[in-house]
């Protein structure tokens, strides 16, 4: 009966709010109160990534406060700020952009809050503003890209081949270590010239606007398209086709991330390598949560198990990707 009115009392206060936004905690008997931070909805990547926190933290008991920032940084600032007030018991979020964030976790750090980084990491001077990361090994991933292109190189029996890149967000994490590992690998191999990096935010539709560009400044001479994500790809493989080449034939088409949609033109041909990004991170960061809220030591870097999709393998038996 009491329950029933504290119930009521709470509805009828959230109908004064306004009613309940989608960052309110779940009312049941949570294990501990989690908030997190999303950047945005920018790709399939993304929203498989929040879908999975969701549904994880619903597994685990967990209480969540989703805010999802649009892709600003000052949104993201904003939520944490919320969470603060709210004297959640763990905050992670997922960094749009690696600086600026100093100000703001002093804060969680003052109200004794400890904070995971999830899919992103940042920059700062001072060590003791988050606890861990959990996220993939973006450096990695550009190596593996690059891998797959010296092989296919081989295969083909070329010795120079022509690259444009098509990075993700500025000043990002996966942008800049995507860029890196893919770079530093090609640096021993001499006939491999990145002709000109362009950024595509990560946005299908400025993935499309950069290979228009490209096409327009190099047209033919572009042998290679390396894209830090399936968004963009799928923005540039029209535009390719719009200026009567044919994508993964006159062309080479590497991609990131491995959605179910990227996957499927990969098989059709039109991609020819997709290195692995997984965004299922929720499991790993309920557990994590967890062993904060109880005091037990966690990982400071969890980097997921990831692999290359091409050309070379057999796909027909890919399970679902899920995202
Ligand atoms: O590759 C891209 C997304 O940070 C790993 O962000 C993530 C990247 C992912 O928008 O599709």
């Amino acid at each position: 009966m009491k329950k029933h009115l504290l119930f009521l009392l709470l509805a009828a206060f959230c109908l004064l709010l306004g009613g309940c936004s989608e960052s309110q905690p779940q009312a049941s008997d949570p294990k501990l109160l989690l908030g997190f931070s999303q950047l945005g909805s920018e790709s399939s990547w993304r929203i498989g990534n929040t879908r999975d926190i969701e549904a994880r933290a619903a597994e685990y008991g967990i209480s969540l406060m989703m805010e999802n920032a649009n892709q600003k940084q000052e949104n993201q600032i904003a939520a944490l700020r919320r969470f603060i007030a709210y004297r959640v018991d763990v905050i992670a979020f997922s960094p749009i952009v690696e600086e600026g964030w100093d100000n703001v976790l002093r804060e969680a750090k003052q109200a004794g809050i400890p904070v995971v980084l999830v899919d992103r990491t940042i920059r700062t001077e001072e060590e003791d503003l988050y606890v861990c990361l959990i996220g993939a090994d973006f450096y990695q991933e550009g190596v593996s890209a690059a891998e797959y292109l010296l092989r296919k190189a081989e295969t083909l029996g070329r010795d120079h081949l022509n690259i444009v890149e098509i990075t993700g967000t500025e000043d990002s994490t996966p942008m800049r270590q995507r860029h890196a590992g893919f770079m530093d690998t090609l640096a021993g191999a001499e006939g491999m010239t990145v002709l000109e990096s362009v950024n595509g935010d990560f946005l299908k539709s400025r993935g499309a606007e950069c290979m228009r560009y490209l096409l327009g400044k190099y047209g033919g001479d572009i042998d290679v398209i390396y894209s830090h994500n399936d968004e963009m790809t799928m923005g540039a493989l029209p535009e390719i086709e719009a200026a009567g080449f044919v994508p993964g034939k006159d062309m080479i088409v590497i991609s990131i991330d491995g959605g179910q949609e990227a996957i499927d033109i990969l098989r059709a041909g039109k991609i020819n390598c997709i290195v692995e990004c997984t965004p299922m991170l929720g499991s790993t960061l309920m557990e994590t949560a967890l062993a904060l809220k109880e005091g037990r030591p966690v990982n400071p870097e969890t980097h997921p198990v990831e692999q290359t999709f091409s050309d070379e393998d057999d796909l027909s038996r890919l399970p679902p990707r899920g995202y």
